[in-house]
């Protein structure tokens, strides 16, 4: 793969996996040992596997969301934010970061402006009343919803067969940008596997940074391999360096 000429990019839209937040301790799900050899997917992120055993489903992730409050935020998310705020002050420039996670890792590392598209263990959805809430704490024990106070809350997560959130706000910035950035994910789950082919589609550069090749590596103009906390802040570097 040549090497990405970090010319000046104005509207930049980066995507993050699971592997950003590897090393602040979060369990990847397709690593040895990782979430999916612990729990088969149709029985844990399936709507189907929530209604055959909602028990197992909430105590899954009541594990997360606890593991979660031990987790800190790492120099990668800590650089994206970095990027973030330099971007900001730069008229016309855009970043727009997509994440594929359902931790808060990127807010705690600083991120402000950071889209969820598979949801977040920190919100709670009603199954009764289809109110969303913040939420902290355990599902298992069946809480009252804060809003309809029935005993209906689901984790605020998209599972398989269910429509991520604000597709039409990240494939309009996909069709917008001028270059995409993967990071931290395998590309086995679309949409998100296939938002290169859109970036490409609309003339972006494509750079992936991961610690070894994703399922859709062919498809990056380049790819770095190594751990988030190393590449990220160089990749961040070597993008402020160019504008200045
Ligand atoms: C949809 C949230 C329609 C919950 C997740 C049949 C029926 C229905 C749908 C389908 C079907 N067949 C296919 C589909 C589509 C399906 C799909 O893609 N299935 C796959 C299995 C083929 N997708 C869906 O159902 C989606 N919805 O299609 O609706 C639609 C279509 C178009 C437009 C609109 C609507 C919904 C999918 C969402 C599922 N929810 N998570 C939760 O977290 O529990 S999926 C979950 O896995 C993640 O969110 C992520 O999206 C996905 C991949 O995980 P990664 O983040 O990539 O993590 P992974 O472990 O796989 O890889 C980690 C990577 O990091 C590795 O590459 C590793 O090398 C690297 N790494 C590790 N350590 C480091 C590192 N990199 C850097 N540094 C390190 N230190």
């Amino acid at each position: 793969m040549f090497q990405a000429i970090m010319a000046d990019f104005a509207r930049i839209v980066i995507l993050t996996g699971a592997g950003i937040s590897a090393e602040s301790g979060i369990d990847t799900f397709r690593a040895a040992g990782g979430l999916w050899e612990q729990h088969r997917v149709e029985d844990v992120a399936t709507p189907e596997g929530f209604a055959r055993d909602p028990d197992l489903v909430l105590g899954f992730y009541d594990m997360r969301r606890a593991a979660l409050a031990r987790a800190q935020p790492n120099p990668a998310h800590e650089a994206l934010a970095r990027l973030e705020r330099e971007f900001s002050k730069v008229p016309g420039r855009d970043l727009l970061l997509v994440t594929q996670n359902v931790d808060d890792l990127h807010e705690r590392g600083g991120s402000a402006r950071v889209l969820h598209m598979h949801g977040e263990l920190k919100s709670a959805l009603c199954t009764a009343c289809e109110t969303r809430s913040p939420w902290r704490e355990a599902m298992l024990h069946r809480p009252p919803c804060p809003a309809c106070a029935e005993p209906g809350l689901r984790p605020d997560v998209v599972w398989f067969g269910e429509m991520p959130y604000q597709m039409g706000r990240i494939y309009q910035a996909l069709e917008a940008c001028d270059l995409f950035v993967s990071i931290g994910t395998s590309g086995a789950v679309y949409p998100a596997a296939g938002f290169v082919q859109e970036a490409r589609a609309a003339g972006a550069r494509t750079l992936e940074l991961n610690l070894e090749p994703s399922e859709g590596s062919r498809l990056f103009h380049e790819t770095r391999l190594g751990p988030a906390s190393v590449l990220v802040p160089e990749w961040v570097d070597e993008v402020l360096q160019t504008r200045i």
